[in-house]
């Protein structure tokens, strides 16, 4: 319970970081792109996404059917991978965006 708000307190003060603490992955989404672009996680750790840009973007997988809605600039959002595999995914809004979540 107290890991789980430490690491929310650390995505609220440093959301452009790349905090990786315990099972918790950010990919920040900034400049019209997924960094990392390539992200590799355990099953049953959470990734959060945050949007950095001016513009909104979303996480779209459609296949997996994951999707994050528009996250307006400076928004995130929260999934846990809990299929293994590959997810390739893009941006709804600017599909040249891409990404992808492999899940081990
Ligand atoms: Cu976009």
């Amino acid at each position: 319970m107290l890991r789980a708000a430490l690491v929310a307190i650390c995505l609220a003060v440093f959301p452009a970081a790349a905090v990786a603490a315990g099972n918790t992955h950010a990919v920040r989404i900034e400049g019209m792109k997924f960094i990392p672009e390539r992200l590799e996680v355990a099953a049953g750790d959470i990734v959060v996404w945050t949007n950095k840009d001016f513009l909104p973007h979303s996480v779209t997988a459609r296949e997996a059917r994951v999707e994050s809605g528009d996250l307006a600039p400076d928004k995130s959002w929260r999934f846990t991978a809990r299929k293994k595999g590959e997810m390739r995914y893009i941006c709804r809004l600017h599909p040249v965006m891409k990404g992808v979540l492999v899940v081990k």
